[in-house]
């Protein structure tokens, strides 16, 4: 097994601008504070914590920013510096687990990620555990938040084309995105998504056929054609009797089980090599709760199991 892959790096980004509620900044602190590092630790990991990144000393650039895409020129400066970091993060063999901040994050984290996947000849999937489909360009947007658009601007959607200035673009095609938990998607949003045929596991779709069943199809899928996979969990993604922190909820969500065994199942497959945890906003939470909640689920996700099974599928595999 690669030794590398038992080393975890986490790297919080304190970002609230992409949303309309405040308090996502509060994200990274109140993970750590849910006990997220000891956790991991005590799953066998060598966590390194590298704190939360930096934006003061990023230059701002001249690309006129798109009338519809508020605060673009700070997430200008948080997905520039994010993808730079994460690009390298993931170079060095180790697991990064990004800690939000609002969904932006994402611009930043995935495509670094991305491009460190596509030089190394590998095709990266990317799990959007989320209620919403975050599938919006500055043309179809509503309400002008960048976290909306996250999903569309990594599948190389137009409109913010200039976002990460010098630093390489690496989108990754429509077919590597799998929406999964979806119950809230804009009209215009929908008709992109069809256009590109997203695949989307909607609550509609887990209700008939189970987490299980449709999680087990994207594993098969990213196995099949030798990819690995990130997960961009939106803790919005849980139902919200379950996670009150965050600032979008929308019901109908994933249950306490039902999210653990999407975690479970991505644990025993093997092939998960980097996490976000987005859109935990302690101002909203009720005592911890909702930060506690994602932090056991990142634990499932690590390989907490309810009885410690001796299967050969109890470990993250070597590369293939
Ligand atoms: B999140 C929305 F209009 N679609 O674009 C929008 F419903 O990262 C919501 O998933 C986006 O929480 C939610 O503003 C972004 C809205
Ligand atoms: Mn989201
Ligand atoms: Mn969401
Ligand atoms: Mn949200």
């Amino acid at each position: 097994a690669d030794a590398s892959l038992k080393k975890i790096a986490i790297l919080g980004a304190p970002i609230d601008i992409g949303a309309s509620q405040r308090g996502t900044l509060m994200g990274p602190a109140a993970l750590r504070t849910a006990g997220l590092l000891t956790l991991l630790d005590g799953l066998g990991f060598e966590v390194n914590d590298y704190g939360d990144i930096a934006i003061g000393d990023v230059a701002d650039l001249a690309d006129p920013p798109p009338d519809t895409a508020r605060h673009y020129r700070e997430i200008q400066r948080w997905s520039r510096a994010l993808s730079a970091r994460s690009y390298e993060l993931a170079r060095s063999g180790a697991i990064p687990i990004y800690l939000g901040g609002d969904h932006t994050l994402s611009m930043g984290s995935v495509n670094g990620i991305a491009r460190h996947w596509h030089e190394s000849g590998r095709e990266l999937f990317v799990l959007w555990l989320d209620a919403h489909a975050d599938y919006n360009t500055p043309a179809t947007t509503i309400s002008g938040n960048m976290h909306g658009m996250s999903a569309a601007f990594l599948c190389g959607e137009p409109g913010l084309d200039g976002l990460l200035g010098g630093e390489p673009r690496a989108p990754i095609e429509p077919d590597q995105l799998e929406l999964f938990g979806t119950r809230s998607i804009d009209k215009l949003e929908k008709d992109l998504l069809r256009e590109r045929r997203i695949s989307v596991a909607d609550m509609r779709q887990i209700d008939e056929f189970g987490v299980g069943v449709l999680i087990r199809r994207v594993i098969d899928k990213v196995k099949a054609r030798g990819g690995v996979l990130h997960v961009s969990f939106d803790v919005d993604f849980l139902d919200p009797s379950l996670a009150p922190g965050v600032g979008t909820t929308v019901p109908g969500g994933a249950t306490y089980r039902e999210a653990h065994l999407v975690m479970e199942m991505l644990h025993d497959s093997g092939l998960v090599r980097s996490v976000d945890i987005v859109e935990l906003n302690p101002f909203l939470d009720e005592r911890g709760r909702t930060a506690r909640t994602a932090v056991e689920l990142i634990g499932s996700l690590f390989g907490q199991q309810i009885t410690d099974r001796p299967t050969p599928s109890n470990a993250i595999e070597p590369d293939g």
